[in-house]
């Protein structure tokens, strides 16, 4: 469940940072599936403003500090970058605004760390993409976010190791179908087996990796379509959010999600499974937008993984959701029992789909 804050806790929340005016109200915001985000109002005389105030989950992120860091590097280089391309810079990338100390964050007396952005108004997140159209500017904002920062010097911190280490994730299942410390394995027989009959194609991109045939970049990591803004006027996908795990990864991770998300036409904790499957001209648009952007800078051999990234991707995320659901729900919000293995369940026919469709994703190629 999403934590409940009176208006006054977060009026003081708020008043962590440098904000002038006067705090109206907050309000809960979007459907991340981890962090706590408000929109808030306040007048700044005699008008009203918006920011979004954020807590980092640190069940999730066990080092907020490091998060903030990577946020801040990765937010000031795109600033710099868009500064001499374009004129209008303010809404196409996060603004950080500090905190009374300086710091892009602060912690409040519970010890929970928060940050606080613009708020970017006339433009929204989509949880069911619209069109083929909108899918093909999701991946090309996804691409381009990849080559703004290609050459961001140094590394950033790897703010959950592991995180797309498709093998351990594997692992991570198998621990908790042995503990089954909820007693719920006996309801889920079907999607255990559905993992464990993949398990060898697991490893591969990381193998790859390892082969040094595909590089670590910096990738987002978590790009869902839904993490992405699209303008509401120009439709256009302008600017990325949710930049907590903007880290070294394989950019395949980045294309495999955006298929997850944005090829399917129903939510993801879908009851009625015959919703659930992956549309191909919503793929063909993925597909052709990230070529679009991120085409110039891929070698040959990510791009002939990028049919498999999708159905890696969608089968790890589902073991996720099953893992939470064996562990009793501890890792992502939910707001009714069950909603971990709904969540698993339409993965787990996305990944049907994907499979089915297999050839004519090669074909594309
Ligand atoms: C989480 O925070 P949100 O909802 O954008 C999760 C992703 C999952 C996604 C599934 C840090 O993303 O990895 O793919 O839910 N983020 C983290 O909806 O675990
Ligand atoms: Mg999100």
């Amino acid at each position: 469940m999403p934590t409940p804050y009176t208006q006054k806790e977060i009026r003081q929340l708020a008043g962590m940072f440098d904000i002038y005016g006067d705090f109206l109200v907050g309000t809960p915001f979007g459907n991340g599936n981890v962090n706590d985000t408000f929109q808030l109002t306040f007048d700044q005389g005699g008008i009203r403003l918006h920011y979004a105030l954020q807590r980092i989950n640190s069940n999730v992120f066990k080092n907020p500090v490091a998060v903030m860091e990577n946020v801040s590097r990765v937010t000031g280089h795109i600033l710099g970058k868009i500064r001499a391309a374009h004129a209008e810079t303010r809404k196409r990338t996060l603004r950080l605004l500090h905190a009374h100390d300086g710091k892009p964050y602060a912690f409040d007396p519970k010890g929970n760390c928060w940050r606080a952005y613009v708020f970017i108004e006339h433009a929204r997140a989509y949880e069911v993409l619209e069109s083929p159209e909108q899918a093909f500017r999701v991946a090309q904002g996804f691409g381009e976010f990849q080559k703004q920062l290609v050459d961001l010097e140094g590394r950033l911190n790897e703010t959950i190791p592991d995180f797309h280490n498709t093998p351990k994730r594997v692992a991570a299942l198998e621990a908790a179908i042995k503990a089954d410390c909820c007693g719920r394995l006996k309801n889920v027989a079907k999607e255990t087996d559905f993992v464990l009959s993949r398990k060898d194609e697991c490893g591969k991109l990381l193998q790859l990796n390892a082969e040094g045939s595909i590089p670590e970049r910096i990738t987002h990591n978590d790009t869902k379509a839904n993490n992405i803004l699209i303008d509401d006027l120009s439709g256009e996908a302008i600017c990325v959010i949710d930049l907590d795990t903007v880290m070294p990864g394989l950019a395949l991770y980045d294309f495999g999600d955006m298929v997850r998300s944005g090829t399917n036409p129903a939510e993801e904790d879908e009851l009625d499974l015959n919703k659930v499957g992956m549309r191909f001209d919503m793929y063909e648009g993925l597909f052709d937008g990230f070529m679009c952007s991120a085409g110039s800078f891929l070698t040959e051999a990510e791009k002939e993984m990028l049919p498999f990234s999708a159905k890696l991707i969608t089968l790890e995320i589902g073991m996720r959701f099953l893992t939470d659901y064996l562990m009793g729900d501890v890792y992502f919000k939910t707001k009714r029992p069950q909603q971990n293995l709904d969540r698993c369940r339409t993965q787990f026919k996305l990944v049907e789909s994907i499979e089915n469709q297999m050839d004519k994703m090669l074909a594309l190629l």
